[in-house]
């Protein structure tokens, strides 16, 4: 039985959960005890006082312990890949490729702990000097989504840590084991089992412990990595507290197919953009935006790739597996009927849930034991559609139209998301052009919409974030806070404003 781990404590409760394999539903991967509202805000608090030591440690030890956990994660790289493939069935290459994206970050941030710079800056009186530096803001309330179970939870905890802070995690339910098993490599690594916490607990209470927390004034920035929705009550939790949360949500993520486009690159990139981990990334490619001149080669190349793309056994070589859980397979049934009879469905014979009944060719394994679904390509896909306006976090890609470059622009703006965005051309001219006009926060030129590098702002605008940046140098914005320091020694009282030098 997991439980939630609070300053090294295993805090059990009443309520329990498990998580399963997608692939094989009856393989339970962790019976999981969820905590309630006042554990969290308990960890909160335990946080608080772990946190004050972990900033008296120097920065550049900080990033040693961050590298360490690094190099622990890539000793454990395979255990830890096969891990989010049981829980999450994220089929194998792309797991270790999830994996990889934590040792990148981590080997990032151990450098940052020797930079972590501030400035110094002049002052406009002499014998004065100005200076800044970066403080920890203090507790991270950390809450992530399950999709990326272990790299996305790495570009919260390996910042956070680094810059002094101390930190509450609250994983998604259905990715309960994985969890654990990166809060233990990174305990082993050195973090204090104070400065990181572990909370199992469902939405609601979350909802109500950060609420708790927050009114105590015992979290001072919460990071979510979810969708929209909840982020819009995430976002309005904290403003009521006067907190600006990292929000990294969902996207609507346009793929501009231009005339003079490499249509089988295009292909390839839209088949892993769409449908890679079933179409259950942030970045996922939402719409396909071709212009007339292409699009029936394009639709007739990609149709013919989905058609024949492996699905199943995530432990094989398939292009995606189950999706991540019951509740994800309802939303996405949900999102199937949305189709009108204006789209002409390609990619597949049937839609829905692949069965004995409703079989697929070539799929690989075992339909009966898993959360697997035929992979839908929509052509005719028009502005007012729900296909076309809402994230569909399943394997689904709609595709339409475009004359003009500010059309598609206009086109893939439309839906009022802003996270990823790609554009297939050979000129610089078209591609500088789609950057300049388009609203979202990633930008990929003959590459896919999806796997974006580590070390590069990540995140959105519109329904995407509240422009919060994550990875880099940009994320250690949320986790420090400005500190300016001003320093007279003219042994007089110099006025700012009032006793300036002139010459
Ligand atoms: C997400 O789905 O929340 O760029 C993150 C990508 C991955 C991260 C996706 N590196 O697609």
């Amino acid at each position: 039985m997991l439980t939630s781990v609070i300053d090294g404590k295993e805090i059990g409760s009443g309520t329990t959960y498990e998580s399963r394999n997608p692939a094989v539903l009856d393989d339970v991967v962790a019976r999981v005890e969820l905590a309630d509202a006042t554990t969290l805000r308990e960890a909160c608090a335990s946080a608080r006082r772990a946190q004050r030591t972990w900033a008296q440690v120097p920065a550049p030890v900080r990033g040693q312990v961050v590298g360490a956990f690094g190099r622990l994660v890539a000793a454990n790289k395979e255990a830890l890949a096969g891990l989010v493939t049981r829980e999450i069935g994220k089929p194998r290459a792309e797991a270790l490729g999830e994996v990889q994206e934590i040792i990148d970050t981590c080997d990032f941030f151990l450098g940052e702990g020797r930079r972590l710079y501030g400035q110094t800056v002049p002052s406009e009186m002499p014998d004065k000097q100005l200076f800044t530096y970066r403080v920890p803001v203090g507790v991270a309330a950390i809450v992530t989504a399950g999709n990326f179970p272990v790299a996305v939870p790495s570009w919260y905890l390996a910042p956070a840590l680094l810059c002094g802070n101390a930190v509450v995690w609250k994983p998604a339910e259905y990715a309960s084991a994985t969890a654990r098993a990166l809060a233990e490599l990174a305990w082993r690594a050195g973090v204090p089992s104070g400065v990181l916490n572990l909370v199992h607990a469902d939405g609601e209470t979350t909802y109500a412990g950060l609420d708790a927390a927050l009114a105590d004034g015992l979290v001072d920035k919460v990071g979510f990595t979810g969708s929209t929705a909840v982020g819009r009550r995430i976002g309005e939790l904290c403003g009521r507290h006067l907190q600006a949360p990292c929000l990294e949500l969902g996207g609507k993520n346009p793929m501009v197919i231009a005339p003079d486009a490499n249509l089988d690159l295009a292909v390839e990139a839209a088949l892993f953009s769409g449908y890679g981990t079933a179409g259950q990334r942030c970045t996922s490619l939402g719409t396909v935006i071709t212009h007339t001149d292409v699009h029936d080669e394009f639709v007739r190349r990609f149709d013919e790739a989905v058609r024949t793309a492996k699905v199943g056994d995530p432990t094989k070589d398939v292009v995606y597996g189950p999706l991540l859980d019951e509740r994800f397979a309802q939303g996405f049934e949900n999102v199937l009927s949305w189709l009108d009879d204006h789209h002409k469905v390609l990619g597949s014979t049937a839609t829905g849930r692949i069965t004995e009944a409703a079989p697929r060719d070539g799929f690989v394994g075992d339909p009966r034991t898993g959360l697997y679904y035929h992979p839908v390509l929509l052509d005719g896909v028009r502005t007012d559609d729900k296909v076309f306006t809402e994230e569909t976090f399943g394997p689904l890609v709609g595709v339409t139209t475009y004359r003009t470059l500010d059309e598609a622009i206009e086109l893939g703006n439309a839906p009022g998301y802003g996270l990823s965005s790609a554009i297939y051309t050979n000129d610089p001219a078209t591609a500088f052009r789609f950057r300049q006009g388009i609203g979202a926060g990633m930008v990929s030129v003959n590459n896919s919409t999806s796997g974006a590098e580590a070390h590069l702002p990540f995140g959105g605008n519109g329904k995407s974030g509240n422009g919060s940046r994550q990875s880099g140098v940009w994320v250690l914005d949320q986790f420090t806070r400005w500190q300016s320091m001003n320093w007279d020694f003219s042994g007089s009282l110099q006025k700012a404003q009032m006793d300036v030098a002139t010459i």
